[in-house]
């Protein structure tokens, strides 16, 4: 029986001030220093912010058009690409286990043949909808790569394919999800002092509590912030929003496969009270066969293996079977 969701309405705890994320800017000329930068990013915060990536404004415009687009449809039209199970329009609903949010989404497989597909009941032009969104992820995943070995250069791995090829493979899981979170206005209630003030959320949780279960994941908005992160004392820390670049986190496999050097943090997103917020986020996953363990110089005798092998489909299927805020990767830890 699916048991409705705990999710807090109303974010209420204690925020801090906006952050600036590390912010790795790929045109910057020295490789080493990049990479070494990306490493630290990884390792601290679990979350950076890329810039002068190379992927061009055309690109993001007409994706975030044809997001756009679809979601200004009516209701009706807009469920005729759903469900979301497992690829599709969802709305409210996240996951199979009853958690919810207030989100609107299309969550799509990265394969070029699924998405002309799937463009026949989301867009009146599926050729262009498909066009933008096929160069769209091609383009993300040229980000990804470079991001990805620039990490194993940094972590000094003898293969600094190790972690790219697994995207690279035909056979990758990756995922994309565009999201709309519709303006949703607060109502003042309770103490007024606490509600209003600006070191308190009081905005609405569009996308709750969780970590991104895959490698890595690029995520690019509009101007409407709301993505938070959760740092090691429990505070949230609000991101600011920059639609010319990639917000960037480290996914559950990556944490796995550094051994628990990276970090994949907890975020979440909140609606805003007059603005609609719109989110894409591209997860990179490796194919479904993939074994993941920690790369063997990641482990000694100082720092033990942490996790068992699993393969992808393993963690997928451990993901699909909880709740959205649990902590997933907890199930594969070594006693
Ligand atoms: C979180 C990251 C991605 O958005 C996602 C989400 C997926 C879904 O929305 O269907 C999950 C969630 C995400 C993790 C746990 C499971 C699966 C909802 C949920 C309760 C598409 C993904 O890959 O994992």
């Amino acid at each position: 029986m699916v048991v409705a969701s705990p999710n807090p309405i109303i974010a209420t705890e204690k925020i801090i001030e906006t952050i600036e994320l590390p912010v790795i800017d790929l045109s910057m000329g020295e490789r080493s220093e990049v990479s070494n930068l990306v490493v630290r990013a990884c390792e601290k915060y679990g979350f950076f912010k890329v810039i002068n990536h190379g992927i061009s404004k055309e690109i993001t415009s007409r994706m975030e058009q044809e997001s756009m687009s679809f979601f200004a449809k009516p209701f009706p039209e807009k469920e005729l690409a759903g469900p979301a199970n497992p690829f599709g329009y969802g709305c409210k609903n996240i996951g199979f286990n009853g958690d919810i949010g207030d989100v609107e989404y299309l969550l799509l497989n990265t394969h070029p043949l699924s998405i002309s597909q799937r463009s026949k009941t989301i867009s009146d032009d599926p050729h262009r909808f498909s066009s933008a969104v096929s160069d769209y992820i091609e383009a993300v995943r040229e980000v990804a790569c470079e991001l990805l070995e620039l990490m194993a250069e940094g972590l000094g791995a003898p293969d600094p394919s190790v972690f790219s090829r697994l995207i690279r493979d035909a056979d990758s899981d990756s995922i994309i999800r565009l999201n709309h979170y519709p303006p949703m206005p607060v109502p003042i209630i309770g103490c007024k002092d606490k509600d209003t003030s600006p070191s308190y959320n009081t905005n609405r949780v569009g996308f709750g509590e969780h970590s991104d279960p895959q490698i890595l994941t690029l995520l690019r908005s509009n101007d409407v912030g709301g993505l938070q992160i959760s740092l090691n004392d429990g505070v949230w820390v609000p991101v600011s929003p920059d639609p010319n670049g990639f917000c960037v986190n480290v996914g559950d496999v990556l944490q796995a496969m550094t051994n628990g050097r990276f970090v994949s943090v907890r975020h979440r997103a909140l609606t805003n009270s007059y603005n609609s917020r719109m989110s894409i986020a591209y997860f990179a996953a490796p194919p479904l066969n993939a074994k993941i363990t920690a790369l063997p110089h990641m482990v000694s005798a100082v720092r033990p293996s942490l996790y068992r092998p699993f393969t992808w489909d393993d963690y997928k299927k451990a993901a699909y079977s909880q709740r959205l805020g649990d902590a997933r990767l907890d199930l594969f830890r070594k006693q």
